[in-house]
């Protein structure tokens, strides 16, 4: 573990504090059942502002193989709403780009393959890379040729050095990830032709303060993006952010940004760059009263689950996401107030989650038991979850959405 006192983007050493989440489990590493008596490692998780880069970032780094190859069970390919932006996706650039049999298309951070296989099944030469095992395995077996390594500049030097260079490179929640961010910013100059594009998605910082997404806040994540902070973190590395996309429903706000080589910069970057001066989310003051903002979340949701357990209630959770780790672990929601977790990621199930240790099972387990009460820890797939969970509100049960205030939805 190693504290980082300066700014992962512009290098600055006055970062501002505004959050602290205590120290807390890594929110991907689920407890096997051999493992349940040991200790689990923890980590400080604080988050800073830079005010000269507009960069917010968690200011503790933990070693990325410890985050990406030890503890990672995240497989892309389990929400459908996820698979269809993906392929959508592909199909646009496909198409703007008239994509084909001489491209190349880079994804960093490939996952399964679950964005690759929209441009093989066209015609289009993929390559994936991604430092997870299990998940390069499967993208591999699926036909999607797949480095299994953490993406850089070193790794951009050999592709090139060895004849490739990709006219596509996409970047989808990765750069988060990544400690050292010029590192990799530089790597994606190096690897894209020319006349290239580069597609980088992440959560919008603005919506994480706007709805108190505070759980997408984990050791995974070392930075939180605005337009302004890209912008300048593009043009250090000898790219242009030429366009934003916006997607109000995925991972709670999720912006596209296009970048490349070339400088054709369109309206919607010069209006986001804009409203972000204006709406003050490039100073400090923006984030001040974050932290009061989360434990309002954190007393409201305890009060709820406290008074449905009085109630006799019986609750249980959806979803043994990343984010729901850092949620249960922050509100001290343990086992007395949410029994268990379903998830359909079949690698999770019959581990347990970090720090509370709820254990992890099937969706099925949901209707054999019928809870009272389901809390939707994967609230940014709570339209896809709630659909797919008819019957269990058809006998009587509910869904709690924890987020930005706790929510109950019912039968209609
Ligand atoms: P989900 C992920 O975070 C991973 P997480 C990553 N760290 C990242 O950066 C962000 O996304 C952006 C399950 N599920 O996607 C699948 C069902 O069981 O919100 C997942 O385990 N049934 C790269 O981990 C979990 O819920 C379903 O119907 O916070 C969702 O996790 C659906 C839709 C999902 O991400």
């Amino acid at each position: 573990m190693a504290d980082v006192p300066t700014c992962r983007s512009c290098g600055a050493h006055e970062l501002e504090r505004f959050l602290s989440l205590g120290v807390t489990p890594l929110a991907d590493a689920l407890v096997s059942a051999e493992r349940l008596g040991d200790d689990e490692d923890r980590y400080p998780l604080d988050v800073s502002f830079c005010p000269r880069c507009s960069l917010v970032q968690i200011t503790t780094e933990v070693p990325p193989a410890k985050l990406f190859v030890d503890n990672y069970l995240y497989f892309s390919s389990f929400s459908d709403a996820l698979l269809r932006h993906s392929r959508e996706h592909a199909i646009d650039l496909v198409d703007a780009h008239g994509l084909g049999p001489h491209d190349l298309v880079v994804e960093v951070g490939s996952n399964d393959g679950y964005l690759l296989r929209s441009f093989a099944e066209r015609g289009v030469p993929v390559l994936g890379i991604d430092p997870a095992p299990d998940q390069a395995s499967a993208a591999i077996a699926n036909g999607i040729p797949t480095i299994t390594e953490f993406f850089g500049l070193e790794l951009a030097e050999r592709l090139r050095d060895g004849g490739r260079r990709a006219s596509v490179i996409v970047a989808n929640n990765v750069m988060a990830h990544v400690p050292d961010l010029n590192g990799f910013v530089a790597g994606l100059r190096r690897l894209v032709s020319d006349d290239g594009v580069i597609t980088i998605e992440n959560p919008y910082v603005r919506d994480l303060i706007v709805h108190r997404e505070f759980d997408t806040i984990y050791h995974e994540h070392h930075c939180y993006f605005s337009c302004t902070a890209i912008d300048a973190l593009m043009r250090r590395n000898g790219l242009w952010l030429n366009d934003v996309t916006y997607f109000a429903d995925l991972h709670g706000g999720t912006l596209r940004w296009t970048v490349g080589p070339a400088r054709s910069r369109s309206e919607t970057v010069s209006r986001y760059l804009r409203e972000e001066v204006e709406s003050g989310l490039t100073a400090a003051s923006y984030y001040r009263d974050f932290a009061s903002q989360v434990e309002q979340v954190k007393t409201e949701l305890l009060a709820l689950l406290h008074g449905l357990r009085a109630d006799g209630r019986r609750v249980a959770a959806y979803g043994a996401a990343a984010k729901g780790s850092t949620l249960v672990n922050y509100v001290g929601i343990g086992t007395d107030l949410v029994e268990y977790v379903v998830d359909r990621n079949d690698y999770k199930q019959g581990r347990y989650m970090p720090g509370t240790h709820q254990p992890i099972a099937h969706p099925d387990r949901l209707l054999d038991d019928q809870p009272d009460y389901v809390l939707i820890l994967a609230w940014n797939f709570a339209d896809e979850i709630v659909s797919q969970q008819q019957e269990y509100l058809r006998r009587g049960g509910q869904f709690i959405v924890p987020l930005p205030s706790p929510r109950i939805i019912g039968a209609t």
